[in-house]
């Protein structure tokens, strides 16, 4: 079976739609068909300011909404990433592998050092993408499924792979990315022409454990334009486009017959269905976890089944790498 990795930062406690249709669907699809590692990154969480008690609290919560999602303990090994300790092993390795300039070139780190300018950023926002590379490299992966913002980290991996495998000889798979058709781009509701994201102002940002109701109410403001007609035209209509993106991904109907649907109708009744469409979406996924984080101990125990497996492939992985780089194994 092919390795597949993948993970999400726990920052926000509720994922947003596009973490959803971007990666989680996709996580959800694979378990069929690979040998899913799936990761609650939360020493990523801390690129950047944060709580202490919330970020445990949210890694809970993240996990919970995983298997919520429908991520299957019993076919995938989900865990935390600070309880598998040779992430950060790796790391270091990779962090001396890893050129400062290509480093540089992350325009994830240029976006989002401009808030503290690069000077005032932690080092870690920085060393972000190479901390992304030991999580990945780690599982011997095959396939990474992400969003479309992440291809450039994806490809960071691929050449600090390649480079470690011909300096050191053959060591890690080197993975391929893999992003989904649709909803690779969910595009935040106010701003169409970013990316939805749970750093903009929340009235664009969809998140899937908020009360329906009041994502119901940003679905009803998201911004259009002056014309009428419901079709899909990204460069002209960023916004209904979007609206009709999230629909055919969450509904299951293709864009043409939602265009076929809505022929003769306003964005008003767009709003309206796909309101539903999403409210019908998240109100389970909400319950479920609810119920989770009622009983954190059923919680706690899946994710240390997960990382005790997550251990046995990642220290393997950290022996030969220390064994090929020269450092004196312990006595
Ligand atoms: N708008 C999006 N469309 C499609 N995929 C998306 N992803 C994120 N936003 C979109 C995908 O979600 C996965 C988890 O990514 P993450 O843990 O890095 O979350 P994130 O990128 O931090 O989420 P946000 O809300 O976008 O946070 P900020 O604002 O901090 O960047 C990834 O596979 C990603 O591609």
């Amino acid at each position: 079976l092919p390795r597949v990795f993948s993970g999400i930062q726990p920052t926000a406690g509720s994922f947003q739609l596009g973490n959803y249709l971007g990666a989680l669907r996709q996580w959800v699809a694979l378990q069929e068909t690979a040998e899913a590692f799936y990761c609650v990154v939360d020493l990523h969480a801390i690129t950047m300011d944060w709580d202490p008690e919330e970020l445990r609290q949210n890694s809970l919560t993240s996990a919970a909404q995983l298997l919520a999602l429908g991520v299957d303990p019993a076919r995938s090994t989900l865990f935390v990433q600070s309880h598998v300790p040779e992430h950060l092993q790796l790391s270091w390795v990779l962090e001396c592998v890893a050129r400062f300039g290509e480093a540089s070139r992350m325009t994830q780190f240029k976006d989002k050092s401009q808030r503290e300018g690069a000077d005032g950023s932690s080092v870690g926002l920085f060393t972000y993408p190479v901390l992304m590379a030991a999580d990945i490299l780690l599982y011997q992966t095959d396939q990474v499924p992400v969003g479309d913002d992440q291809r450039q980290h994806l490809e960071l991996t691929r050449d600090v792979a390649t480079r470690f495998n011909n300096r050191f000889g053959p060591t890690f798979t080197v993975p391929s990315v893999f992003i989904p058709e649709a909803g690779a781009r969910v595009m935040d509701l106010q701003t169409p022409e970013k990316k939805m994201s749970k750093s903009l102002p929340p009235a664009g940002c969809v998140f899937l454990l908020d009360d329906p109701k009041v994502s119901a109410k940003k679905i009803r403001s998201a911004v259009t334009d002056t014309g009428r007609e419901v079709v899909a035209d990204a460069a002209n209509k960023p916004g209904v486009t979007n609206l009709l993106t999230i629909h055919s991904a969450l509904s299951g109907r293709s864009i043409p017959e939602l265009e076929q649907h809505f022929a003769g109708r306003g964005y008003g009744d767009l709003k309206k269905e796909l309101a539903e469409v999403v409210t019908e979406f998240v109100s389970p996924v909400r319950a479920r976890t609810q119920e989770l984080l009622d009983d954190p101990a059923e919680l706690e125990r899946v994710l240390a089944g997960g990382a005790e497996r997550a251990r046995e492939v990642a220290a393997a992985t950290v022996a030969d790498v220390y064994e090929r780089t020269g450092f004196l194994a312990p006595g």
